[in-house]
């Protein structure tokens, strides 16, 4: 699919903290028709879902226009002693309604990633890690947690589930904590960037990447729009 992108830059706007970059991610065209999900092979999986009507997760355009799970991180640039040495808290991965969420998110490289299983069946989170090992654990349990880290940056880790067809989500594994994932207004914010002039990255699953140079300055940076279509 040929996109085209459009960066927009407005260095010293007002409302951005300094070290802080801001932005969305928009989506020109026509939203792909979402798929709903038949999850009638798991009886369990349907009656968590009863009354619901959920679609696929792989195109979440907003109703504003933008597109989430977009994960949008610092390519290049970096100054290794930019990168804080605390990695934080673990993240947690739900398999909730026997659905990923969050469908993409962030770990840093030995940050600890807590996975949940919230139904009451079974699951096997199955990493298709390449630079890491790949891990595939069977969770049957409501209620199991378990907790992998990382040792490698790789970028982006597919994760599906072997028993649920329709389940996957993406893992970025990055050596700095300077990303984040689009929401459901499509904005996204990368906080506390050292000055400096940086290249993002925004990753989508479906339609691919784009680039934008941003410049930090002590005064921050204004915000960074990406266009996909
Ligand atoms: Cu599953």
């Amino acid at each position: 699919m040929k996109a085209t992108l459009m960066v927009t830059t407005l260095l010293g706007a007002s409302f951005a903290l300094a070290g802080n970059v801001t932005g969305k991610v928009s989506f020109k065209g026509t939203a792909p028709k979402a798929d709903v999900v038949k999850m009638n092979a798991d009886p369990v999986c349907a009656k968590e879902n009863a009354g619901k009507k959920v679609v696929k997760d792989d195109v979440v355009v907003n109703a504003n226009g933008t597109l989430a799970n977009v994960f949008v991180y610092v390519k290049e640039g970096l100054k290794k002693e930019a990168i804080p040495a605390d990695v934080g808290s673990p993240v947690t991965f739900d398999q909730s309604g026997c659905m990923y969420t969050p469908h993409v998110l962030g770990v840093r490289v030995g940050q600890k990633l807590k996975i949940v299983n919230s139904d009451s069946t079974m699951h096997n989170v199955h990493s298709l890690s390449k630079t890491n090992p790949s891990f595939n654990s069977a969770m049957p349990t409501k209620g199991q947690t378990i907790e992998k880290d990382f040792k490698k940056a790789e970028f982006p880790v597919k994760v599906k589930c072997d028993v649920h067809g329709w389940m996957a989500g993406y893992i970025g594994v990055m050596e700095h904590p300077f990303f984040a994932v689009s929401d459901s207004s499509g904005a996204f914010s990368i906080n506390n960037l050292p000055p400096g002039d940086y290249k993002l990255e925004a990753w989508h699953e479906k339609f691919g990447t784009k680039m934008a140079d941003v410049k930090v300055t002590a005064a921050g940076a204004g915000p960074v729009e990406f266009t996909f279509n």
